[in-house]
């Protein structure tokens, strides 16, 4: 009984893993075990002889069991052990960088120049930017014959063959909103429209989509003074610093008078800064909006009157932020995003993983 019980606790205590712990339970306690054919031979010994081997077989089957379950227990810590060392964690690395995706400077000067007239009244219009010529030209005071048609460098769609209507046309402006917006409301006006509009043409200064915004304020008694106080407010808050500005004659066929609006600025070593300095930099068209314009929008010339301007958005995001060449708006470049130092990049870096 002795080796019995010797031998079944020292092959336990050298089991490897949990399925040689099974194969010896099995072996020993299953069945077929060799502890379980001992307990059947009880029955053909005599009495004496069982009084004997009955409590030792039974204490030698509670031993075999409890050293089972220790050394399967012994084995699961030891796995676990094992395991844990296996997926060691450094909580102290740092955390992975992420790059964060930010606003495009354009929408960025979109929105702050919305912001600000906002904050003069005007609400902001929006529209098609595939237009009718009717919208693009004709209501403008543009007609087939005006050398400005052909000036602007336009977009024309495709009509299928033998459909001799006049084509539709990228805008070039986004004077149609506002055309638009004074046939749907009608008069007293006060609108601006942001938007992408269209030109055939690529070089430094110009790419064939770019940025407007433009301006409509119609009322009763709406004059050029009032243009160049809305202006005048609008570069100061835009640029941060008062900023003085100019108005040459000029001629467009919406507006009459005309004004090219420049403002004051100084050049050194080849950086342009507003609001100081004895050096003007044109940056907008206006002039009071032309009788025929007010009244292809079905508003009545007699009645109404008032400005209207038009600016290019990615030039005075150039001048705001000091951005040498128009493509750089097209690189989709973070770097010179970064180089440039725009307020919607300067989100905190959670962690700076080196
Ligand atoms: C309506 C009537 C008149 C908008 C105007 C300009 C002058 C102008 C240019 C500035 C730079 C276009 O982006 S740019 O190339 N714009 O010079 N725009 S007056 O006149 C309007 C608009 C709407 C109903």
């Amino acid at each position: 009984m002795n080796d019995l019980r010797g031998g079944w606790l020292e092959r336990i205590a050298e089991a490897a893993d949990e399925a040689a712990l099974e194969e010896l339970r099995v072996a020993a306690l299953g069945k077929k075990g060799e502890i379980s054919l001992k307990m059947r031979e009880l029955g053909r010994m005599t009495p004496e002889e069982r009084q004997v081997a009955g409590p030792a077989l039974n204490a030698l089957k509670d031993e075999v069991n409890s050293a089972l379950a220790a050394k399967k227990a012994a084995l699961g810590d030891a796995a676990l052990e094992a395991r844990l060392r296996g997926e060691w964690l450094d909580v102290t690395l740092p955390g992975r960088h992420r790059r964060v995706g930010t606003i495009h400077p354009v929408s960025q000067v979109m929105e702050e120049v919305t912001a600000i007239f906002a904050d003069m009244g005007f609400a902001v219009a929006e529209g098609p930017q595939i237009e009718t010529d009717w919208y693009n030209f004709d209501a403008l005071n543009i007609p087939g014959h005006h050398p400005a048609r052909a000036e602007m460098d336009t977009f024309y769609t495709h009509r299928a063959p033998g459909d001799n209507r006049p084509p539709h046309v990228l805008r070039t402006h986004t004077s149609p909103v506002q055309i638009r917006h004074m046939e749907a409301h009608g008069a007293p006006v006060r609108v601006i429209a942001p938007g992408r509009v269209y030109r055939a043409d690529y070089d430094q200064t110009h790419t064939p989509m770019f940025h407007q915004v433009e301006g409509l304020a119609i009322d009763r008694d709406i004059s050029m003074a009032n243009l160049k106080w809305v202006l005048e407010e609008f570069f100061t808050a835009y640029f941060g610093t008062s900023v003085k500005t100019r108005f040459r004659a000029s001629h467009f066929p919406f507006t009459e008078p005309s004004a090219e609006v420049d403002i004051q600025c100084s050049w050194e070593g080849g950086t342009v800064k507003v609001g100081e300095g004895d050096d003007w930099l044109e940056v907008l068209g206006s002039g009071m909006v032309h009788p025929h314009v007010l009244r292809s929008a079905g508003v009545d010339p007699d009645e109404w009157q008032g400005f209207a301007f038009g600016m290019g958005i990615d030039r005075i995001a150039m001048l705001k932020y000091g951005i040498p060449d128009l493509r750089a708006f097209f690189d989709s470049d973070l770097r010179w995003l970064r180089h440039y130092g725009f307020a919607a990049l300067e989100v905190p870096a959670v962690h700076s993983g080196v």
